[in-house]
């Protein structure tokens, strides 16, 4: 047992078949994760873990040795789960497993590789679906027809944010016994907050209304926002996620015109979407500045999505600012 179940757990989930798959794949996941945290913790120990593998994603993001390694440790994980599809960031098409199995599960193996050699938070995220009779229809769907999202952080503790629809949990890795056990039942997300993440780097690259915001933040109380903005930014996904849970604040990696960043950086399947899950069961918001994430039906499988989550306020405040925008 790689993770002890709180009662509550996808009790959403009518019993039978569903739930019983669910909760084996989240097994299965969570070993995987243990393996993978394991790994990190080596560091510089295990050797090359952040070195580039000479071969890149399907975005064209160099990979590193512990991408691909991770994505080899969840595949094999997936293989003993009731898991008909896999699609990970790290291939360029749907791995089948058996599909005559009940769910297909999308993930990014190692989300934060710009930051494996650094000893920050890296982490793995997932998205998990009923499987369909087709494998792109498995997940060539809307966020919001998921069953299950969530991500594992890889940091100073191991943790895993996950919902099935009914609340967001966070459940902690105890290392002696290496057993994720419940560590909040009910997640919520401060509904304001003045703390923001986002790559100021790309400035001058930003759409309109993100500039916009930033430039208001900045301008701290005596601005038209009155109140004193503080930045936040780690760089990996789920460390920025995870402190958006605990402490409220706003995330925003929107798109921009460097090439190929039309529609941002991150991925709608397997990054945005299981955010979104969660962020939203935890009281939170997720949108792409003008409509939720949860709505937009999956195009292509490797498709970005410029991203826009956390407290309320803010994600609706930056919502206003593409309205004024659309209105001149
Ligand atoms: P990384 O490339 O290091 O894997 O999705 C990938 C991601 O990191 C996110 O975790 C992170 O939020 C974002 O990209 C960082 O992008 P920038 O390097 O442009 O800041």
């Amino acid at each position: 047992m790689a993770i002890n179940f709180s009662a509550a757990f996808a009790k959403n989930i009518q019993a039978g078949e569903m739930r019983v798959a669910l909760r084996e794949t989240v097994q299965a996941l969570a070993g995987a994760c243990k393996h993978i945290s394991q790994i990190c913790a080596h560091g510089p120990l295990e050797h090359g873990l952040g070195a580039k593998t000479g071969g890149a994603n399907t975005d064209g993001d160099a990979q590193k040795a512990l991408d691909v390694r991770s994505d080899e440790i969840i595949t094999a994980a997936l293989e003993t789960a009731p898991v008909a599809y896999y699609a990970s960031e790290e291939q360029d098409d749907i791995v089948t497993l058996d599909a005559s199995k009940p769910l297909a599960v999308a993930s990014d193996p190692l989300d934060g590789s710009s930051n494996i050699d650094t000893n920050v938070s890296i982490g793995t995220v997932f998205s998990i679906f009923a499987a369909k009779d087709d494998a792109r229809r498995s997940f060539l769907r809307r966020g919001s027809e998921q069953i299950c999202g969530g991500f594992f952080v890889y940091g100073p503790q191991t943790s895993l944010v996950i919902t099935t629809g009914a609340g967001t949990q966070t459940y902690v890795l105890d290392p002696g016994r290496g057993v994720f056990e419940l560590a909040i039942a009910d997640m919520k997300i401060a509904p304001a907050s003045t703390e923001y993440a986002i790559n100021a780097s790309n400035h001058h690259h930003w759409e309109t209304p993100i500039r916009a915001f930033i430039e208001d933040c900045l301008l701290g109380a005596s601005g038209p926002l009155g109140e004193k903005y503080n930045m936040r930014w780690v760089g990996s996904l789920v460390a920025d996620a995870g402190r958006i849970l605990s402490r409220g604040g706003i995330f925003m990696y929107p798109g921009d015109n460097r090439a190929g960043y039309r529609d941002g950086r991150l991925r709608l399947l397997y990054e945005a979407a299981p955010v979104a899950f969660v962020v939203e069961q935890a009281g939170g918001a997720a949108t792409d500045g003008k409509g939720r994430i949860l709505d937009i039906p999956l195009a292509s499988l490797h498709q970005r999505i410029p991203l826009v989550f956390g407290s309320k306020t803010p994600v609706q405040m930056v919502g206003d600012y593409y309205k004024k925008q659309d209105m001149l």
